[in-house]
């Protein structure tokens, strides 16, 4: 409380000059009259998703307002307005921010903007821009667990036999992926690019090698994520080796004296009924 001290003195007019003092004490009364103010007025914070949320971790944020009042005229708390008020608490006392929990997802939503203001209400809102880190919570994903692919026995070393891509809905390295044969590749027959996912023949397969067990040659991709725990997916491409006619044909005895030439005349002069 705010106090002047006067000292008033009374002269008489004609001599002999008296004079007597009094002394004014003046109370200057506080009225409500300022708002709080929020300084600053703009806060960044950032928080990883997944956080357990809660008074039990350290706040995301702390806004600080100021009354230019005394007393009970300086009194205010501190809320979050509008519909954020539901994911993000607020001290009323300290104006520490808080997530609610559970903790935020980041694949859900990124970022969010409070608008933290004060009761009695301040002069302008502050402004608190929460940026959500990505946690590497989300494995890769492969559309299908297998992948069909078909291949001539007669396809060139080289030849692109299949290519696999999954998806990561991570942010950075937590989605970046690399592929790598994990198993089945009897036979050493195929390699895949780490990035591009491309399974390329190396060594050619021979159908009849296949048989009896089968006519496929299965290979399990691993596409592992680059994030802190890494997580993976697999997926199964079978590879159908299709048969070509490399083997030389078992030539029928009666047959075997013709030339392709007289088969084919042969053949005309059947239709013809020419005897
Ligand atoms: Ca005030
Ligand atoms: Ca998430
Ligand atoms: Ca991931
Ligand atoms: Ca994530």
């Amino acid at each position: 409380m705010q106090e002047y001290i006067l000292t008033v003195r009374a002269f008489d007019a004609l001599p002999p000059v008296r004079f007597a003092d009094v002394r004014v004490v003046i109370t200057v009364l506080d009225a409500d009259d300022h708002q709080p103010i929020f300084a600053p007025a703009v806060y960044a914070a950032s928080v990883l998703e997944n956080r357990a949320g809660g008074a039990l971790e350290p706040p995301i944020a702390r806004v600080q307002a100021t009354d230019g009042d005394r007393g009970e005229h300086s009194a205010f708390r501190y809320v979050v307005l509008g519909s954020e008020q539901q994911l993000f608490a607020i001290d009323p006392e300290t104006g520490d921010i808080t997530e609610r929990a559970p903790g935020l997802d980041r694949e859900v939503r990124g970022s969010y903007t409070l608008l933290v203001d004060t009761v009695p209400p301040s002069a302008a809102p502050a402004v608190v821009t929460v940026t959500v880190l990505d946690v590497n919570d989300n494995p890769p994903v492969f559309a299908s667990p297998t992948l069909f692919a078909r291949l001539s026995e007669a396809e060139p070393v080289g030849s692109l036999v299949a290519r696999v891509a999954a998806t990561d809905a991570d942010l950075g390295r937590n989605s970046q992926l690399r592929y790598a044969i994990e198993g089945g590749n009897v036979g050493g027959h195929f390699v895949i690019h780490p990035v591009s996912g491309e399974i390329t023949l190396v060594v050619m397969v021979d159908a009849e090698a296949l048989r009896p067990a089968g006519t496929g040659i299965d290979i399990l991709i691993v596409a592992s994520d680059d994030g802190v725990p890494q997580r993976s997916a697999t997926v199964l491409v079978r590879v159908t080796v299709l048969d070509e006619n490399d083997n030389a044909p078992v030539h029928h005895p009666d047959v075997e004296s013709y030339e392709a030439s007289d088969v084919l005349l042969l053949h005309a002069r059947l239709a013809l009924n020419l005897g």
